[in-house]
């Protein structure tokens, strides 16, 4: 493939790079100071450490109840450990490799696994002296965390769905995969790292080392991402017109399968989706994926190289803010980049393709799978996997892989499909979540079945406010309302994080509900579930305490004027976020004063 040069700095003076970028790029391809570090009997690691640390995987994190808890005026002591991902391409995965997941977070986390927004696996409060077993663990499992965070490819997102009726499913996860391991980084550092055996030094080899020599007759070590990796992260996924359940438009990098009787023709290529938001900084905000061309299937990884890499010469390596894809392209307009893709690329892309999303589902309940067995999609609460008195789901998790041995995919709704089941299975399954306290997905409410929150506190140091530790306890005050208003059966997404990160992608959902400050929240309404529109901001610093008021000033809003079959989010859509707000206040006063007349 042909590269073309970098962008010349003759003319202007380089801007100064930040830390982040001094750090990768002193660090001989993500090893730095890392070997010695790691045993050096200190709880953590130096800044430059922690930052090169997240491309393998892991962040340095400490509980902030705990740093909350000193009494004596003086700053506490943090108690140092560390959050890690593991990588689920598409979010598949085997019986085997979920329990040993699950088993690590017993013998070596904080006693739960979490299923991410982006199909993979969480643990947390590892210890700095167990995250070399813990890697090698992984390792073992056949899995790696190389890559699930860092300035690189994150976890390849793609439609878990194992459908096999018209092969349409398999050869997209397919090609997911195969740009998966293209976009793998090579460096050896991570085996250096973490699977040297400490005793003979032998290493297991798990991405390393190209074999591609370089114009000067040396082996070039990264030759996609080259010695700085990416300016930012970078996010790529796969879906269908008639289901874009992974979100396609919010990624740095779309891929949207056209298929016509059984095969797929080609993909329509989205470019510059990303959420994350720093409100003090206007220079920032979300976006979604723009049309970029279509490939045929044979130019998947070739397009996918071309576009990460002038994200790579392109993107910006001085503020960190904007240097996610989104804002390349906006510095330089959609025409200049499709045009510096196509250079990279070395040939014109076709125009899209008209389709696009139009369908969305999550594939919970029983299906089909259309080889003669079944899948069940299993819902679990904003992907925590916990036993906690009565509610023993890790265990009954345990039991049904231990048990009926099937296959597993994550959804990126942050739950689970089991596949390869006989429809007698069903009643087993039933009984070992009912017997431990869990509700089977069809006994869950629709309200909290398309809702998602992200981690929050106490582990996330980037939280403003509670999400996955509070969702649950507003589901529970909203579902009578819901009821009562005869909405129980109406789909449509409640997404909330704790800050503007969005990680559990609250800006293009139906009520979108952002952390602002201990306590309070931005509400958002008008995305939905396609995922193919952003929403509008609703309300801002509504205090926790408000949100299901609040929520059901605008459900009953919807009930009373909502033209038939509309969604939530299209009618907030049409009537506008602003009459909305007004119906609804109006609506909430009338309520007051029905309350103190009632009094
Ligand atoms: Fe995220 C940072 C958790 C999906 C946007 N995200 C973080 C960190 C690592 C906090 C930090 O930097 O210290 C969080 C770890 C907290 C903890 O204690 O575990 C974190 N993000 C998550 C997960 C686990 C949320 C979840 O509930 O599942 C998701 C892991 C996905 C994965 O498996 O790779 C997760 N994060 C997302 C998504 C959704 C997606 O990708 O589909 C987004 C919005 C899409 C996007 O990227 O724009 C997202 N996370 C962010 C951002 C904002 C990025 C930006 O461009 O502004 C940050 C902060 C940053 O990068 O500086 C962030
Ligand atoms: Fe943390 Fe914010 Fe992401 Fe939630 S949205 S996990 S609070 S960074």
């Amino acid at each position: 493939m042909a590269d073309a040069s970098r962008p010349s700095d003759e003319a202007t003076p380089a801007p100064k790079l930040s830390a982040v970028e001094v750090a990768k790029e002193a660090s001989n391809y993500l090893l730095g100071d890392m070997p010695q570090e790691l045993v050096d009997g200190m709880a953590g690691f130096s800044k430059a450490s922690v930052q090169l640390l997240k491309n393998h995987g892991t962040y340095q994190q400490d509980d902030r109840e705990t740093r909350k808890k000193s009494t004596d005026g003086k700053k506490s002591e943090r108690q140092i450990s560390f959050m890690i991902r593991t990588c689920v391409p598409g979010g598949k995965l085997t019986a085997e490799q979920l329990l040993s997941a699950i088993d690590m977070g017993d013998e070596l986390g904080n006693g739960t696994i979490r299923l991410t927004t982006r199909q993979a696996i969480q643990h947390h409060g590892v210890v700095k002296g167990e995250l070399k077993d813990f890697m090698q663990q992984v390792h073992a499992n056949q899995m790696t965390t190389l890559a699930a965070c860092g300035d690189v490819e994150r976890n390849i997102m793609c439609c878990p769905a194992p459908l096999h009726g018209n092969g349409v499913h398999s050869e997209m996860q397919a090609k997911a995969d195969e740009l998966a391991r293209h976009l793998a980084p090579r460096t050896r550092a991570y085996y250096e790292l973490w699977l040297t055996d400490p005793e003979t030094g032998e290493k297991s080899r798990v991405a390393g080392g190209s074999e591609e020599i370089g114009p000067d007759g040396s082996a070039v070590v990264e030759p996609i991402y080259g010695r700085t990796y990416l300016p930012r992260k970078f996010k790529t996924g796969f879906a269908l017109p008639e289901d874009n359940c992974i979100d396609v438009y919010t990624n740095d990098l779309g891929f949207l399968a056209i298929h016509e009787s059984g095969r797929i023709l080609g993909y329509n290529v989205l470019t510059g989706g990303g959420l994350g938001v720093t409100p003090s900084a206007a220079k920032t905000f979300p976006a979604l994926a723009k049309r970029l061309g279509f490939v045929p299937p044979e130019d998947v990884l070739a397009i996918a190289e071309a576009v990460v890499k002038v994200q790579r010469d392109f993107g910006n390596r001085s503020d960190r803010k904007v240097a996610r894809l989104k804002y390349t392209i906006h510095t330089m307009g959609l025409d200049a980049f499709r045009a510096k893709v196509e250079e990279y690329f070395g040939k014109p892309l076709a125009p899209c393709h008209p389709a696009d999303v139009h369908g969305f589902d999550d594939h919970i309940g029983w299906h089909e799978q259309g080889d003669g067995k079944f899948f069940y999609g299993f819902n679990v609460e904003n992907g925590r996997v916990h036993d906690t008195g009565d509610f023993r789901l890790k265990t009954a998790l345990r039991l049904i892989l231990q048990n009926l041995r099937p296959g597993v995919r994550i959804t990126s709704h942050q739950s689970l499909l089991f596949t390869d089941l006989a429809i007698t299975d069903r009643e087993r399954i039933a009984e070992i979540l009912h017997a431990h306290g869990v509700k089977t997905s069809e006994e869950v409410s629709t309200l909290r079945r398309w809702s998602m929150a992200c981690v929050a506190l106490p582990t996330c140091s980037l939280a403003v406010a509670e999400s996955e530790r509070v969702l649950p306890g507003l589901i529970d005050s909203l579902e009578p309302e819901v009821a009562k208003l005869g909405l129980s059966q109406e789909a449509f997404t409640l997404r909330m994080t704790g800050c503007p990160n969005a990680c559990a992608r609250p800006y293009n959902s139906d009520i979108g509900i952002v952390g602002r400050t201990a306590g309070k929240y931005t509400m958002f309404l008008g995305g939905r579930l396609l995922g193919d529109r952003l929403n509008e901001q609703y309300k801002d610093i509504v205090p926790f305490e408000d949100l299901c008021r609040e929520i059901t000033a605008v459900l009953t809003c919807y009930k009373t004027e909502r033209q038939q079959a509309e969604t939530l989010g299209d009618f907030c859509h049409r009537k506008g976020v602003a009459n909305v707000r007004t119906w609804a206040d109006e609506w909430l006063a009338g309520a007051r004063g029905r309350e103190t007349t009632a009094s």
